[in-house]
């Protein structure tokens, strides 16, 4: 693994300090976050990992469906695979507050969910949620159970996973002899391109790009059969994963066509990391500078959208609560508290919040659309964001 970035010391992401948390004498759990490129299997990941364990437990925030583009791309995704593969029972490997699920029956879905605040909801709801890691003893627990498994879905959730062996093994293990693996990360290609280094964050042990992907299935007797790119969190990929043996489903000729277009890229090239290196630390001083500057003139500046993303970019640019006064966010267990390291308190999402502020960060730039169309009034009186994606600007 060849190091390519340093992003600092940093805070773990999700971890919103309430106020007796950032009164308490209790340190704030800090970790070096430093990103590497693997010559041969091409994976680009973070080099020190937290344990899973801590990052994904009884408290984890983040829900999937607090953004209408996201249940939106659920929604679709759910009607394209009933009609496609028609599955007698699909098995969702992170299922969050069930977002997709929901728009299966209960009798033909399961769960699986390792923070148990989040599988309470599903469960709630009557899907059977197993609210354990995804590993070989619960892919052997739910083989017992449910014979072999036609098709499963994990978006967002793979690349948390420290183990991608494991992870791979356990699903070859439970997947039908003709069934289908649905996968959906961010892109790294998109990631390099705009220069989005805050994707890199502890719960971010993987960036994937296709080849990587690629690279990986061949350990697995598993092969792409399909790639789709999506507009989702700053551009991301939905793999199609079949067994080799399987005959009955035909490569699509996306796969070269997108391997193509990242080898041109030069995404298998360390080269290619030197270079975002360098793209990153001029984003860094420019972002700096327009906070600065802003701060000179006395402008109101708060936040839109305390993502994990913006923790990366706030503690690595050094932003703190006397740039930015607060953020506001839909999330419940999110409003109330600070962000990881840089202590600006989060608010409940209202649109009079907006009143009388000049500028507001754009956390969540991966909703800009949604965001736009939301606060158009604070548009038309003047207001302006900030954005570090793909470069610095205030728009
Ligand atoms: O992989 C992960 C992705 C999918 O989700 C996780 N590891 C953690 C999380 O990352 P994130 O926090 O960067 O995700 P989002 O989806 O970019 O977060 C958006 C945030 O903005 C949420 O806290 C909700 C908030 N929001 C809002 O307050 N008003 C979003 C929209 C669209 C809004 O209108």
């Amino acid at each position: 693994m060849k190091k390519f970035l340093n992003l600092g010391k940093q805070p773990f992401a999700n971890k919103y300090l309430s106020k007796k948390e950032l009164l308490s004498k209790k340190k704030e759990q800090f970790y070096e976050l430093q990103i590497g490129f693997d010559v041969k299997s091409k994976l680009v990941s973070i080099l020190n990992t937290v344990s899973s364990k801590k990052m994904f437990d009884n408290k984890y925030p983040y829900r999937s469906s607090m953004s209408l583009t996201m249940r939106d791309s659920f929604k679709e995704l759910s009607v394209f695979i009933k009609k496609k593969f028609k599955p007698n029972l699909i098995l969702e490997i992170g299922s969050n507050d069930g977002s997709l699920i929901k728009h299966f029956k209960k009798d033909k879905a399961l769960c699986v969910e390792p923070c148990k605040n989040l599988a309470k909801i599903t469960k709630k709801k009557g899907f059977k949620t197993y609210s354990e890691y995804w590993n070989k003893s619960l892919a052997k627990k739910i083989k017992s159970k449910f014979k072999k498994i036609d098709l499963i879905y994990s978006a967002n959730t793979l690349s948390h996973i420290p183990n991608l062996d494991s992870v791979f093994k356990s699903i070859s293990y439970v997947l039908s002899e003709n069934g289908v693996l649905i996968i959906e990360d961010p892109s790294l290609m998109e990631c390099l391109k705009k220069t989005a280094y805050d994707q890199f964050y502890n719960e971010h042990i993987y960036v994937f790009s296709l080849i990587s992907i690629i690279n990986l299935m061949k350990k697995h007797n598993l092969e792409v059969f399909d790639v789709k790119k999506l507009k989702t969190h700053g551009g991301s990929m939905r793999y199609f994963i079949k067994r080799k043996s399987n005959k009955n489903l035909r490569i699509n000729k996306n796969v070269q066509k997108y391997l193509n277009e990242e080898l041109n890229f030069k995404i298998d090239k360390f080269e290619t990391y030197i270079k975002f290196r360098k793209r990153v630390e001029v984003s860094k001083q420019k972002l700096i500078d327009i906070f600065h500057s802003l701060k000179k003139r006395n402008k109101k500046i708060i936040g839109y959208g305390s993502t994990a993303k913006s923790v990366t970019v706030l503690n690595y640019c050094k932003i703190n609560n006397q740039i930015i006064d607060y953020f506001v966010d839909t999330t419940p267990d999110k409003t109330n508290k600070y962000m990881p390291g840089t202590h600006i308190y989060i608010k409940k999402y209202h649109k009079n919040l907006l009143n009388n502020i000049d500028y507001i960060f754009l956390g969540a730039w991966n909703f800009k659309k949604e965001i736009f169309k939301k606060e158009k009034k604070f548009i038309k009186k003047g207001g302006r964001f900030i954005s570090h994606i793909p470069k610095p600007n205030i728009i």
